[in-house]
């Protein structure tokens, strides 16, 4: 589905199964308890305010599907990026041994983490399956360090609210609440089906997300904000996602 007629959808769904009133209300109890997507006051964004805020509530921490190792993908499918960045070319040809991780905002201990270092964490691997919102799938295991030991070894603070994530590709960059940050099953994957992360799935580093839709799994990452003030980065709006017609929150 292309991002327009995506839109479309989201609103004439929204529209076509709550009223107005229901809408209104729905939007100040999410409201009180701080169930607010930042994306919140676009067009389609009440719908989108009603599932994180009904998705939080009910299903809190729950998991995400984990797979058998003989149900995992034979071809899995790279959704080609337009990665033209030379600095990634560059690393690319050192085999990322320059790669870094940023890591800043509210954290005790600020700086960078190389790929070596969050390879010393110890890793959690997972069999889960890639949900593209253009209708396709694939399962695959995933490796990596789980974003909530990141944030631990840097120190996040109490107070955050939201970690958002740059990949090196322009243009790309997300954010998800502390509930999904400190998911067990969210991690910073530096491994694919039991080799290093392939270029064409995100290598050397890649966010996986697996309870929200697959364009939430940023590739190339290279930066992680940590913040309690989520209008005050990039457009305001949680995500580069909402200015082509993505919702912010996308669980599944
Ligand atoms: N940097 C970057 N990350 C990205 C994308 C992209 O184009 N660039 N595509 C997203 C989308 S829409 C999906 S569905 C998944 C596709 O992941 P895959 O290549 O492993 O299938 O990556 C997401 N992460
Ligand atoms: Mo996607």
């Amino acid at each position: 589905m292309s991002r327009i007629s995506r839109r479309k959808w989201l609103v004439g769904g929204v529209s076509g199964v709550v009223g107005v009133a229901g809408v209104a209300a729905a939007g100040d109890a999410a409201r009180r308890h701080g169930l607010m997507p930042p994306d919140a006051g676009l067009r389609f964004g009440t719908g989108a305010a009603l599932t994180y805020a009904a998705q939080r509530t009910l299903t809190g921490e729950s998991r995400a599907r984990e797979f058998r190792r003989e149900q995992i993908s034979a071809k899995p499918f790279a959704n080609p990026s337009q990665m033209k960045e030379e600095a990634y070319a560059r690393s690319r040809e050192k085999g990322f041994a320059d790669w870094q991780l940023q890591v800043e905002g509210m954290v005790a201990r600020p700086g960078a983490i190389s790929l070596a270092e969050l390879k010393e964490i110890p890793a959690r691997s997972q069999i889960t399956q890639l949900v593209c919102e253009e209708g396709w799938s694939y399962i695959a295991e995933w490796t990596g360090a789980p974003l909530a030991a990141v944030l631990e070894q840097a120190g996040a603070l109490p107070d955050a609210r939201y970690v958002v994530y740059y990949s090196m590709e322009k243009d790309w960059w997300d954010s998800i609440d502390m509930a999904d940050a400190l998911h067990p099953q969210t991690i910073l994957a530096h491994g694919m089906n039991g080799g290093a992360m392939p270029a064409e799935f995100g290598g050397p580093l890649r966010m996986r997300v697996p309870r929200q839709l697959g364009y939430k799994s940023v590739k190339f990452i290279n930066r992680l904000l940590v913040t309690d003030r989520i209008e005050k980065v990039g457009n305001g709006l949680g995500s580069s996602g909402p200015d082509y017609g993505y919702s912010w929150y996308a669980g599944i």
